[in-house]
């Protein structure tokens, strides 16, 4: 795969040439080629931002530099290949784990890393009449850049690519990638020693009772799932829920609606509102769903 980034801090950049991207690199899996704007602009001052249009606040970066940029970049790319550009942007579509491996599946992708208020709009549409355009969030948050938002869907993408990550196992089981686990949180993982300043290990990973580690496993996900991302559970097929499943996300729900008849009206809307809290803040009001959990009952 080929990756091209353009932005005008190219040192922000320099993590893609460590690590396993680096390695990748150097097996020739990967090819990454990080562009600093401001050498496509024109003027003493390599200006690449001004004023925005209809006022406000900030500055919108020019449409000039980033068409002489991506249209060099295109140039430079392997003949016969069209690139997707890739522009992260919190007004994006969110970028999900369908999307990291719909993404591993091309063979060059272009990477327009704004600052300040934004690109100029015209930009991305213009692209559009020649390449795939894809505008992507990393989360509901706000960052002052798109580099950091590259860095993840670079690292997201390249792990699933042949020959990055040192055992393709490890994607196989990905939270959030369609398999058994899908669409449920990882549960905790646990090494050597068994017996950590007197804290154990769950005996059953040390059964060696494969279909009950598995089972553990999966009772885990579907807690953590639970308390931390109750909207991910809420987006489970039913189908896909055997007995013993509904039987722990009923005990969850069970434990979350806990609540003594006697607590009033007021009592209710606060403790709603400590659950909300605790799902933000784990561990703040007694179970923290991330909490080791108590041996599970043998299957
Ligand atoms: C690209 C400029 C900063 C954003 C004014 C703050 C992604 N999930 C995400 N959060 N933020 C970004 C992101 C922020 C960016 C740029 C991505 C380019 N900014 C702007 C609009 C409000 N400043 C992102 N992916």
């Amino acid at each position: 795969m080929r990756i091209d980034v353009v932005t005008i801090f190219p040192e922000y950049l320099v993590p893609l040439g460590v690590s396993l991207l680096g390695k990748a690199s150097e097996r020739g899996v990967l090819h990454v080629h990080v562009h600093d704007l401001r050498a496509w602009t024109t003027d003493l001052h390599r200006t690449v931002d001004d004023t925005p249009y209809g006022g406000g606040p900030g500055m919108v970066m020019k449409p000039e530099p980033w068409w002489a940029a991506l249209t060099a970049v295109t140039k430079a790319g392997p003949d016969a290949t069209q690139p997707m550009l890739v522009v992260p942007t919190p007004s994006g579509r969110r970028f999900t784990q369908r999307d990291a491996q719909r993404l591993a599946g091309r063979p060059w992708l272009i990477f327009a890393c704004g600052r300040y208020e934004g690109i100029d709009g015209r930009v991305a549409e213009r692209a559009r009449t020649t390449m795939p355009v894809e505008e992507l969030s990393i989360g509901d948050y706000v960052l002052a850049g798109g580099e950091a938002a590259t860095l993840v869907i670079v690292e997201a993408v390249t792990r699933l690519l042949p020959g990055v990550l040192g055992n393709a196992d490890s994607v196989a089981d990905d939270s959030f990638a369609p398999g058994t686990m899908s669409g449920l949180l990882e549960g905790p993982v646990y090494t050597k020693p068994a017996d950590w300043d007197g804290m154990g290990v769950p005996p059953v990973l040390q059964s060696g009772n494969h279909a009950a580690i598995a089972r553990w496993r999966r009772d885990q996900a579907l807690r953590r799932t639970a308390g931390n991302r109750p909207d991910l559970i809420a987006g489970l097929d039913p189908a896909d829920l055997d007995e013993r499943d509904r039987e722990v996300l009923a005990d969850v729900g069970e434990r979350d609606r806990e609540v003594p008849a006697e607590v009033g009206e007021r009592d209710r809307e606060v403790l709603a509102e400590v659950g909300e809290r605790e799902r933000e803040v784990p561990g703040e009001t007694g179970r923290d769903p991330n909490a080791p959990p108590a041996d599970p009952p043998p299957p």
